[in-house]
């Protein structure tokens, strides 16, 4: 590529590579397939996948290690297939660029039915717009540079997925007055950012029990190293929530765990919701996040610091970024806070103790042993199920190593992620709890992981069926076709599967997964239709017996 000169193509190209983006993940088609052959002779690699949809999940991975992602596919078919997996990054602020051809603009004239048009020319760009940062045709060689750069800056300032579409006849046009736009770095104002800080500071100051709870923003924002700084430098308590799960090492002496209303463990809930100053940092409060409506956190009690505002109590700050919020509670004077944690706060689950023998295994048994299983160089990488409230109370060991779509909550995201996860940091071996159901939607994607030779450690929690949904109604339409999963590598041609019905055949097949180096291992644990976390079984409790306090008041 001539540098003097670009194409708008080969100035996509270089820009995404400014961004750090290495891989993108996707499926050809024709109205893409020049640009396709420009990445592959670009230092960006392809990875084809099995479907679009893994595509998105794989690059909402990649992003959330790698700190920027994206896809690239066809026309609608492709578009539309990859947009439930962007829906999701837009969701949990996953900053996913979204690459897609489209019928040139000359093949436009009079509006023809070409393949793939579904209303008319703008029908995809429409349906992104809904959830992107920005979204933009890349149709005019003039503000195409300008174009670009604006849709990446949005990307990387949002923290969310943005749109670029390449129609295929402007893939190879050189404009012809190209003016990158050279913008001046945002700030903050200077004035809301003292008062906000000066406000936050007194009060940590005087109050008798702060905590922190941090959040997802956290790690988008990068701010991991500042976080562990702030609570080194205060002492103050810190819990995350699920969504930002591992924001801090949860080995971290003064980390308490994930706080999750009633679904997460007692001490950790009262810590936070009893603190007379709870600093919530880059806070998504989701209805997971916050246990499915049994968070109590009071308004009055809470100041709440994201990349949108500072809000002390009842009021706010705005045109404040979150990277100087930070930065500005780091150079100022906070009181050391001396609150004794909760004896093993941070290993609650440990279960060295627990023998294994020949019982059926349950899920219980196989979280607390997989707590006692993970490496530092592992990362989790949960699905939505029964997997997901389990793995909340895995031990995670350094930071930002925890996937889940925790919020969005689609299924078949784990194992595509994995893929993502190793193209970003080929040194995390990927531990995948999905489910079964989980797993039959995208469970194709080992065939990517195989091609490559990356080596997850799978497991699949075959309860036969869609367990999470049974709890709520139950039906035939919960339950699926019985798959022999671990004869999958079989068929794929790498990997090692193996069917496990007891703890000591857990105990074995992780052994082994973990020696398997080479490829994917692939875990189809065999567990009772009903059987359900610890994590689920605490919330029933908490809602069953509030439903009874309630259903005492009712009574006359
Ligand atoms: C894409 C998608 N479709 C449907 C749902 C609704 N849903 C939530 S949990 C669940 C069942 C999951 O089954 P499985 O993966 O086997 O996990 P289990 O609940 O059995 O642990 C379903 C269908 C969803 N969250 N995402
Ligand atoms: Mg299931």
């Amino acid at each position: 590529m001539s540098r003097a000169h670009p194409t708008i193509g080969s100035y996509l190209i270089q820009r995404l590579q400014d961004y750090g983006v290495r891989h993108v993940f996707g499926i050809p088609g024709d109205y893409v397939l020049r640009f396709y052959q420009m990445l592959d002779q670009s230092p960006i690699k392809v990875i084809g996948v099995t479907r679009e949809d893994c595509a998105g999940f794989a690059a909402d991975a990649y992003a959330r290690v790698n700190g920027i992602g994206a896809v690239c596919v066809t026309y609608c078919v492709g578009g539309l297939t990859v947009a439930n997996s962007i829906a999701g990054a837009y969701a949990e602020k996953s900053p996913v660029i979204v690459l897609t051809g489209s019928p040139g603009m000359c093949e436009r004239i009079n509006d023809p039915m070409l393949h793939h048009k579904v209303r008319n020319f703008s029908t995809q760009k429409e349906i992104f717009e809904e959830f992107t940062a920005a979204a933009v045709v890349l149709d005019d060689p003039d503000l195409a540079f300008r174009q670009i750069d604006d849709a990446l800056a949005a990307c990387w300032k949002y923290k969310r997925p943005v749109y670029i579409e390449l129609p295929r006849d402007m893939v190879e046009i050189v404009p012809r007055s190209p003016t990158p736009i050279v913008k001046t770095p945002e700030s903050s104002d200077r004035h809301a950012l003292r008062e906000a800080l000066a406000e936050t500071v007194a009060w940590l100051n005087s109050a008798k029990q702060p905590v922190i709870l941090a959040d997802v923003e956290i790690h988008r924002y990068n701010l991991g190293q500042e976080l562990v700084q702030l609570v080194e430098k205060t002492g103050i308590p810190v819990a995350a929530t699920l969504l930002g799960k591992s924001v801090i090492s949860e080995k971290y002496p003064r980390y308490i765990g994930v706080y999750e209303g009633a679904l997460g463990r007692p001490e950790v809930q009262r810590m936070v919701e009893q603190s007379d100053c709870l600093l919530m940092l880059g806070t998504f409060l989701t209805d997971l996040n916050m246990g499915i409506y049994t968070a109590n956190l009071d308004r009055s009690r809470a100041i709440e610091a994201t990349s949108e505002k500072v809000q002390v109590r009842y009021h706010s700050y705005t045109g404040i970024l979150f990277g100087d919020f930070m930065h500005g509670l780091l150079r100022s004077t906070i009181r050391k806070c001396k609150t004794i944690l909760p004896p093993h706060a941070n290993n609650h689950i440990s279960s060295n103790r627990i023998r294994s023998g020949n019982r059926p295994i349950s899920v219980s048994h196989l979280f607390a042993r997989l707590n006692d299983f993970l490496e530092d160089n592992m990362v989790v990488i949960s699905d939505v199920g029964i997997c997901l409230f389990g793995a909340a109370d895995l031990v995670i060991h350094r930071g930002t190593e925890f996937l889940a779509p925790a919020y969005y909550t689609s299924m078949g995201f784990s194992v595509p992620a994995a893929l993502g996860a190793q193209f970003a940091n080929p040194k995390l071996r990927p531990v995948v709890v999905v489910g079964d159901g989980a797993f039959q939607m995208t469970g194709t994607e080992l065939s990517t992981i195989g091609r490559f030779g990356f080596n997850p450690i799978v497991i699949v929690l075959n309860n036969h069926g869609y367990t999470t949904e049974r709890f709520i109604l139950d039906g035939p339409f919960n339950d699926i076709a019985e798959w022999q999963y671990e004869n999958l590598p079989q068929l794929i041609g790498s990997g090692w599967g193996c069917a496990v019905h007891t703890e000591s055949q857990f105990e074995e097949a992780w052994q082994k997964a973990l020696a398997n180096r080479k490829g994917f291992s692939l875990l189809n644990v065999h567990l009772d239709k009903m059987d359900h976390s610890p994590a689920l079984e605490r919330l029933g409790k908490k809602l069953a017996s509030k439903l009874r306090k309630t259903n005492r008041k009712r009574k006359p």
